[in-house]
């Protein structure tokens, strides 16, 4: 049986490739934080009581800024796969917390590196490195392929800059099989709430059931080639299966701006969305309901008028140095790995707007029985 160790476990990729590998009959070791509060709700599902016979799954406590606990779980757990996706993922926060950053996402993969080249298992153990297309950063050349040049903009960008480039240097150095995913935005039903795509299909879905007024964003104009984290969990495992580590871009080759992300959330909800004004601004105002959609789905069509302002910009969501354009090409995944996504962009909006739809109701009906609702900051 493969044995494999994720780093990140209990964010929105460790979740979707835990139950991948698990399904393909790996043992799946996880490194998770102690925070204060539980944080597993990605993962509840695929754990098992480890008193029961014939688990395969098992969580560690750890952190990727301390390497003598990377150390002692790689001995102990000699895994044949390191997927090493945990980070402090959000750029905007990266502006915040530079340096902290920087020691997660940057030296942190160094750590893991080490472990394997200390304990001797560089023949053994294959590392996947979450790299990004932030590293791309103010536009080069597009589309964006594994040759196009780097020009990060954000310290979570250059942080992953250095996890790159230490991955190309240990797999030529010391001949591992370490190789780094150049993954485009990829969202889902759990991707974290602060990220754009589910900041929108949350709102759309609160304004939708009148539990939200306004949906407050940034850079309506930025551009991403946004795919699904279920398709993208799979290329990650074909990276580590071939003859020879490589580097891949993986993205699906279609860029949308952040405006036509919320008319398309809207839309599956049945309300119409314009756009006027610019910059700070522009706003996005409701032109036409769609009464027998929104009944179907069984919103009351008269909680949102026409004329509404759903949409604002407020500028403590731009950034200091933005990127304003992605688009992948994935042709090098396509022709090597064989590697195709099998959901679009509307495919995911609906899939995230559906979940989203169910957990608000659902929300709503415990709020009016009395149950206190967590609200999250932005
Ligand atoms: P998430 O933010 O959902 O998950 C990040 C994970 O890393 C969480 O499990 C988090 O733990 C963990 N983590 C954070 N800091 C540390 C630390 N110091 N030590 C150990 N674990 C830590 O990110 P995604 O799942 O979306 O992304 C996975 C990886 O892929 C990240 O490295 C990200 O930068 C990269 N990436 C993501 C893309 C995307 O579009 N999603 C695109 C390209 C790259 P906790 O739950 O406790 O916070
Ligand atoms: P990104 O994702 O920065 O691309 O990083 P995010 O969803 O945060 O932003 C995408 C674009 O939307 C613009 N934007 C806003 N972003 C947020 N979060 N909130 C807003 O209100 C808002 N309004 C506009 C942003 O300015 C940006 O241009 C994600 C992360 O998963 C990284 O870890 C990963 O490496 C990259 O994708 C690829």
């Amino acid at each position: 049986m493969k044995v494999a160790l994720i780093t990140g476990i209990t964010g929105q990729d460790g979740a979707y490739l835990a139950e991948f590998l698990l399904k393909k009959g790996y043992f799946v070791h996880g490194i998770k934080r102690r925070i204060s509060l539980f944080n597993t709700d990605r993962i509840d599902h695929l754990y098992h009581d480890p008193h029961e016979p014939n688990v395969k799954f098992k969580l560690h406590y750890g952190d990727l800024t301390d390497s003598t606990n990377l150390i002692r779980l790689v001995q102990e757990i000699q895994p044949d796969e390191i997927y090493n996706l945990g980070a402090m993922s959000h750029v905007q926060v990266s502006f915040e917390t530079p340096e902290y950053t920087a020691n997660a996402d940057g030296i942190g993969t160094l750590r893991i590196l080490e472990a394997v080249r200390l304990l001797g298992l560089t023949q053994k153990t294959r590392v996947y490195q979450a790299s990004t297309s932030e590293l791309y950063g103010l536009v080069q050349a597009v589309p964006q392929s594994e040759t196009t040049p780097f020009y990060p903009r954000s310290p979570y960008a250059v942080a992953k800059l250095y996890g790159y480039w230490i991955i190309v240097n240990y797999r030529e150095a010391y001949d591992m099989y370490a190789c780094n995913g150049i993954l485009f935005n990829h969202e889902s039903p759990v991707r974290g709430e602060t990220f754009v795509t589910r900041k929108i299909t949350r709102a759309a879905s609160k304004i939708a059931l009148g539990l939200q007024g306004t949906l407050y964003v940034g850079n309506l104009s930025a551009r991403r080639d946004w795919g699904h984290a279920k398709d993208y969990v799979e290329a990650m495992w074909l990276m580590l299966q071939q003859d020879v580590a490589e580097d891949y871009v993986i993205a699906t080759g279609v860029t949308t701006t952040v405006r036509d992300f919320i008319k398309m959330a809207f839309d599956e909800v049945g309300i119409e969305v314009e756009f006027s004004g610019k910059d700070e601004n522009e706003k996005g105002v409701v032109i036409n309901i769609n009464k027998e959609k929104a009944a179907t789905l069984g919103l009351d069509p008269d909680t949102v008028k026409l004329g509404q302002t759903v949409v604002k910009v407020d500028s403590k969501y731009f950034r200091p140095t933005e990127v304003e354009l992605l688009i992948g090409d994935p042709t090098k995944a396509n022709t090597q790995l064989g590697w195709k996504p099998k959901y679009d962009l509307p495919a995911l909006v609906k899939d995230m707007m559906e979940s989203d739809l169910l957990m608000v109701k659902k929300d709503d009906y415990l709020k009016k029985g009395g149950f206190k609702i967590m609200n999250y900051f932005e």
